[in-house]
């Protein structure tokens, strides 16, 4: 892998080993049944993929020995084949049948989708299988993603800056106006739809004046232009509005959504849309949140705001993405009604069964930002009549910005396996965002994009495993982590055992040693405030009373239980609500999320948890040294470009995570006066 290679991520199409000439009697040639974009990308996908690998030049023709059958169900004959049309039955408009078939000396690999989407991706399932040289010859695959909606939220700003950015510029945007050159849209589709994303928003949540526009004819036809690349590969666009465009493009003097002038602006709005792109699939919404417009200036709600768009979107089957990271940024949360992780429930808990049923709430993972360690959103489930959609940063906001290593599949997989209870056992997050616990009519999994316009994507190399992992990961969440990362480091780097044991080393340790030199037991925020990089243990503080740990002489953490606290912990079900509620019960990793506690409170563990930080912050520098010593071992087995790329990286990586170590060290040394047990240097 080069540095150019690094482009490609994780669609290497390395030369085939000792495979090679058993995988040629089986391609030769390709048929593909029907006429579609979606089947001439997934063609021109194997085409690329089986040439670099093999050296062939797939020819057009369905008489060759040994050939791809690539289409839809509908237009196959399938008995011919020895395939029931049964088989489709379960299988979901996205899901597809791989499946290999040696008859009469005539060799034939299947690639059947339910619709083109599921043959595009039975097409990049097999080139998987090729680049990790299994054999083909009794292929019986049938496949259908888990989640309805695998979506991907860019925060691009039209000036070319991404908000949460950490790999370079818009690959989208430039100058106020879309990028001529559209040729990296393409590449990055390309890399989305081979790992299953199907939605994208192309701009920033946060939409500013010239975002705006987006919607207005001087922006359409390029809209267009971009959902037709990304329409090719299967994946819908939809576009991030502002609340207030009936005044700020429609010189209306409101924006009320219960104004009947506000209704037809939307309407003829959603309407001209569709003109330019019949397959939109709508809005995305931040509404009064973060100081951006909503229904709130007009006393109205936000089932009133989500069905204003709902109501002009129906009739095109569009969606509104609501999102629900609604709080008030302004307020002293410290008070019991205004507890930022109480918000989101708060708000919306009351309004379940109130949208319409083309609305789906969007709820962050956590119910404070995406910090590296957070219970739970509550609210996730707690709606039993409300589409739901979860929402995961892939960017690295608060957890190194691309700098640090942190890979968050472990994260991720932790929620979606969370109980929320609230059906009775068995209510995990992902059967309530895959529409079954509850039946929702829509649901899914957005997050934030992490890739930008360096050459390798992501910035550090490692993070593209994120990107990879997300769209694995939310194709089928039973999918284990173990699993997820060893396809990732094979595609990527190839199988010398040394490299696949020190990535897969670096990887499955990174979320767990970052949490360690940044933020103990679930107290989060210790960061420089905007910009959210490097350690500030006072810097976030939204009041003139205290900051987010509640750090004093005596203790730390914040009290959210009922009797004492912000009872937020009473937004759960039973048994988390009474677990969280309980110091004795509540899990040591979340202690400081729920619990004030003087330093000395010992922890599960047996340590106090002044011990616990001190400990923790220096075996979190130690492990970054191990890093780089395993990355280090590698030397000449990797790309020189790549192992460059991620060594600078994980040196800054040390140099952070000892900052971090040594101002939170002092800062809790300083307030408690409690010295290290084992007497290290805590304050240089
Ligand atoms: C897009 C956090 C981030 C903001 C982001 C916001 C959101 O507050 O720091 O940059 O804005 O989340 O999710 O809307």
């Amino acid at each position: 892998m080069s540095n150019t290679d690094s482009y490609q991520a994780w669609l290497q199409y390395r030369p085939i080993g000792t495979k090679k000439e058993e995988y040629k009697k089986w391609l030769t040639a390709i048929e593909v049944n029907e006429e579609s974009q979606i089947l001439e990308s997934a063609a021109a996908e194997l085409k690329k993929g089986i040439h670099s690998m093999l050296g062939v030049t797939l020819v057009p023709d369905n008489s060759a020995e040994g050939h791809i059958i690539l289409g839809t169900y509908e237009q196959m004959d399938l008995k011919q084949y020895g395939i029931s049309p049964e088989v489709f039955r379960d299988v979901t408009d996205e899901g597809y049948v791989l499946k290999s078939v040696f008859e009469k000396e005539e060799r034939a690999v299947l690639l059947i989708g339910k619709t083109d989407r599921g043959a595009l991706y039975a097409a990049f399932h097999l080139l998987r299988l090729l680049q990790k040289e299994v054999p083909i010859d009794s292929l019986e695959v049938v496949e259908s993603p888990r989640n309805q909606f695998r979506m991907i939220n860019q925060w691009d700003n039209m000036d070319g800056s991404i908000e949460r950015g950490y790999a370079g510029q818009s690959i989208f945007y430039v100058d106020n106006d879309f990028n001529e050159d559209l040729t990296r849209v393409k590449d990055y589709a390309r890399l989305l739809a081979s790992v299953g994303i199907n939605a994208i928003s192309i701009n920033n949540v946060n939409v500013w004046d010239v975002e705006t526009k987006l919607v207005t004819k001087a922006f359409l036809p390029k809209v267009k232009a971009v959902s037709a690349i990304f329409a090719a590969y299967g994946i819908r666009s939809f576009l991030s509005i502002n609340f207030a465009s009936p005044m700020e493009l429609g010189g209306l003097g409101t924006a009320d959504p219960l104004s009947p002038e506000v209704e037809k602006w939307w309407k003829d709005k959603v309407a001209e849309i569709y003109e330019y792109i019949p397959d939109f699939g709508g809005f995305i919404v931040k509404a009064d949140s973060e100081g951006r417009p909503g229904p709130f200036t007009y006393d109205r709600g936000h089932v009133e705001g989500a069905n204003v768009l709902a109501k002009a979107l129906k009739p095109f089957e569009g969606k509104v993405i609501w999102r629900c990271f609604v709080y008030n940024h302004l307020q002293d949360w410290r008070d019991r009604s205004t507890d930022r992780a109480r918000a989101a429930y708060d708000h919306f808990k009351p309004l379940d069964g109130k949208f319409l049923e083309n609305v789906i709430l969007q709820i962050k993972n956590g119910p404070m930002d995406f910090q590296v360690r957070e219970p739970v959103s509550p609210l996730l489930g707690a709606m039993k009549q409300t589409n739901q959609m979860l929402e995961f940063q892939i960017a690295q906001e608060y957890t190194g910005q691309q700098i640090d290593v942190c890979y968050l599949i472990p994260q991720w997989k932790e929620v979606l396996d969370f109980d929320t209870y609230t059906k009775g056992e068995g209510s995990t997050i992902k059967s309530i965002v895959d529409g079954t616990l509850h039946g929702y009519q829509y649901s899914g999994i957005a997050a934030v994009s992490n890739i930008g316009d360096d050459g390798n994507w992501t910035g550090h190399t490692l993070a593209q495993a994120n990107l990879y992992g997300y769209g694995r990961l939310i194709w089928n969440p039973e999918r284990t982590t173990e699993e997820i990362t060893k396809d990732w480091i094979h595609l990527t780097f190839g199988y010398d055992p040394d490299v696949v044991d020190a990535v897969e080393y670096i990887l499955l340790h990174s979320w767990k040693v970052y949490e360690k030199y940044t933020a103990p037991l679930g107290i989060g925020w210790m960061v420089n405030p905007n910009h959210h990089y490097g350690p500030n243990v006072d810097g976030y503080e939204y009041s003139k009373w205290g900051t987010y740990h509640f750090a004093d002489r005596d203790g730390i953490g914040v009290d959210r239980t009922v009797e004492t606290g912000t009872g937020y912990s009473s937004q759960y079900e039973e048994p988390n609500a009474k677990v969280y509620d309980s110091l004795e019960l509540c899990p040591d990793e979340l202690l400081l999320f729920f619990h004030h506690v003087p330093y000395s409170h010992r922890l599960k563990s047996g340590e106090t948890v002044i011990q616990h930080i001190y400990t923790t912050h220096f075996e979190g520098v130690e492990e970054v040294e191990t890093f780089i010593a395993k990355w280090n071992g590698i030397e000449g087995k990797v790309d020189n470009a790549v192992f460059e790329n991620v060594k600078q990286r994980l040196k800054k990586q040390r140099d952070n995570a000892i900052e971090w170590r040594d101002q939170v060290n002092t800062y809790f040394y300083r307030k408690s006066g409690i010295p290290d047990q084992q007497n290290r240097t805590i304050h240089p």
